[in-house]
């Protein structure tokens, strides 16, 4: 075999045309707005992400090297866990003033999406200059400019990408913002919207001074105590049937208090239950409050739909991951639940001829 390594341009041209990715009239298109505006709000959605918030901030360090005022907002504080993303302690919870000459909309196409503050700045806004830039493919577009790209895996891709077409300056803190919404949309680079543009885009932010280990570990990796015994909990709890390919768990308010977790603890213990070997539906049920309500989040693989399960519970979600909150105490809504779960699963296998 000959082992001749080929220059990487020539399997992945965009590593030579990252300056060349997004349509050049709308790039230009939003330089012109940029340009005059001297206060520019860049906005994350409302229950900020990694992505979200990486662009904003990420955004507002590339736009202050051109001497612009940049007042990142968002309606609800970032979680804990994206304390380390540098500038994260200028984010607002408010337009303030609305002295604003433009407003970048991020990662959300609907100005709805950007919960208290389209609510409390709905005449400001509803007439604001606006350039959104969003990855959602059913984004609508909320500005006079829209860059929209289903393609790209993150809202912090397409502004790597807007810096590399306009040649603005490209500082370590923006690397770290824009690298952090890159690894939490792909899951560390682990789902399948990781593309090859992807990669690359990520390497240039690492050669620009971001470090992955300094973004993954504090998302991804660290938890306090009370929460890993609280999937310790969950997992001591889980039962399961059809020979260990439907498995499900609980919690109530006795197991945070065993444990000393808060409610925002059990975040993944679904898609944990969900990972264990030969599980192919995971159901984790909760009641924290009302004793008579029942939340439970599915998680499933292919070919399982959840959707299916909880839309005839009266929830909702993907087929891959779902939710329903059922107004029962928990070992009824469990029994009605996980009924209703083997009665799909064994419905899908007759369909898939098992
Ligand atoms: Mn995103």
């Amino acid at each position: 075999m000959s082992d001749t390594l080929q220059p990487i341009e020539s399997t992945f041209p965009e590593f030579t045309s990252l300056a060349h990715q997004l349509n050049p009239t709308q790039v230009q298109q939003a330089m012109s707005l940029i340009t005059p505006a001297q206060r520019i709000a860049l906005l994350a959605h409302e229950h900020p992400d990694g992505d979200c918030l990486g662009s904003a901030l990420g955004f507002a360090h590339i736009l202050r090297q051109l001497g612009k005022t940049c007042v990142p907002v968002c309606a609800d504080p970032a979680p804990r866990s994206f304390k380390f993303m540098p500038g994260i302690e200028t984010l607002q919870n408010t337009l303030g003033d609305e002295q604003f000459d433009l407003v970048i909309a991020l990662d959300a196409g609907e100005l709805t999406r950007y919960g208290a503050i389209y609510k409390n700045h709905q005449a400001f806004l509803d007439q604001a200059t606006i350039l959104n830039i969003d990855h959602h493919i059913s984004s609508s577009g909320c500005g006079q400019v829209n860059i929209i790209e289903p393609d790209a895996a993150s809202t912090t891709e397409l502004v790597t990408l807007f810096q590399q077409q306009t040649g603005l300056p490209l500082t370590k803190d923006a690397a770290i913002c824009l690298l952090t919404g890159l690894i939490t949309d792909t899951g560390s680079f682990q789902y399948p919207n990781t593309s090859p543009r992807t990669m690359i885009i990520g390497a240039l932010l690492v050669q620009h001074g971001a470090v992955a280990e300094q973004i993954v570990k504090p998302i991804f990796r660290t938890q306090p105590l009370a929460q890993a015994r609280f999937i310790a909990a969950a997992v001591n709890n889980a039962q399961s049937s059809l020979n260990g390919r439907l498995i499900w768990s609980y919690a109530t308010k006795e197991t945070l208090i065993a444990v000393g977790a808060t409610p925002d603890m059990d975040d993944n213990a679904s898609g944990m239950l969900r990972d264990l070997e030969g599980v192919q539906v995971a159901a984790f049920f909760k009641t924290y409050d009302d004793p008579n309500v029942t939340r439970v989040s599915l998680r499933s693989n292919e070919p399982y739909n959840v959707a299916a399960v909880c839309m005839r519970l009266g929830g909702g979600g993907h087929p891959r991951a779902a939710g329903a909150t059922i107004n029962k105490p928990l070992q009824a809504a469990i029994s009605l639940v996980i009924a209703e779960i083997e009665r799909e699963m064994q419905e899908t296998d007759r369909q898939q001829g098992q």
